[in-house]
């Protein structure tokens, strides 16, 4: 079976070094399938971000396992797992340069045709161009400055340029506004079919229309599967549909 691209959580606890107290995932298990799109919601400090954490091994695990393309993370050579994993963090990192050399980090040989490719995805391509040399514009210190939601675009043009099997956007729609997420949502899925794609929100709305919702509620999982489904039995979900 096809498994590029495969996330599988097996009773997965965690908790930081030092930190005393409740671990801060407890018993969680979910998969997400290859090409699925799988959002996370929950309140401030559910856990959201540290889950994430796990699949790129940024931590490891306290308890249970974790899995990509169906092998356990650990077994992996980190830099050949990371290759296969892009993250949009909450905080978006820009440096002074320009506007191509900022989506090209991180996979300095792209062509310029690669570079292109992933701004459109991330609908950044408009005010690139708008922009007064293009993809040469500086940014940062001397240069121009951008809006967050445009930095945000900017920086999952910077995940899409490495064209990973799997990208986690942790928040990273956040100032951009709705119509603008549904449309680089669409073109995520028609460029993109196979990858598989976890949304961190806040907002019920970013991932409505997602295969799998996972609710995460003080490190535990009280709720997976669609919109329709968690509306019907997850009384989280509801709590936060309805706030
Ligand atoms: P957010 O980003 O505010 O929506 O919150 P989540 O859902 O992403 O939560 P998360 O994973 O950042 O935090 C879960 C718990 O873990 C929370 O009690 C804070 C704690 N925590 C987060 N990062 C660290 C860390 O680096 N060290 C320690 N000791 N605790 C942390």
């Amino acid at each position: 079976p096809n498994t590029k691209g495969q996330i599988d959580f097996h009773n997965v606890s965690f908790t930081y070094e030092g930190a005393s107290g409740e671990p801060v995932l407890k018993n969680i298990t979910f998969t997400c399938l290859p090409g699925e799109t799988v959002g996370v919601i929950g309140s401030t400090g559910s856990g959201k971000s540290s889950l994430i954490n796990l699949i790129p091994r940024f931590y490891d695990v306290s308890e249970g396992s974790v899995e990509v393309d169906g092998m356990d993370v650990r077994e992996y050579n980190l830099k050949e797992l990371r290759g296969k994993i892009a993250v949009v963090p909450q905080q978006t990192m820009l440096f002074t340069g320009t506007i191509a050399e900022n989506i090209r980090w991180g996979k300095e040989n792209a062509t310029e045709d690669e570079i292109k490719r992933a701004a459109a995805i991330a609908e950044a391509e408009s005010f690139i161009k708008a922009a007064p040399e293009g993809y040469d514009t500086l940014l940062g210190q001397g240069g121009i400055n951008l809006s967050g939601g445009q930095k945000q675009r900017l920086s999952i043009a910077r995940a899409l340029v490495k064209q990973p099997e799997i990208l986690i956007l942790d928040d990273s729609t956040s100032a951009v506004d709705l119509t603008t997420e549904a449309k680089i949502k669409k073109s995520l899925k028609e460029y993109a079919v196979e990858l598989t794609c976890i949304i961190i929100t806040q907002r019920i709305s970013s991932i409505k229309d997602a295969d799998k919702i996972l609710v995460l509620d003080d490190g535990k999982l009280v709720g997976s599967g669609t919109h329709e489904q968690l509306m019907a039995d997850c009384q989280v979900y509801q709590e936060i549909h309805y706030s």
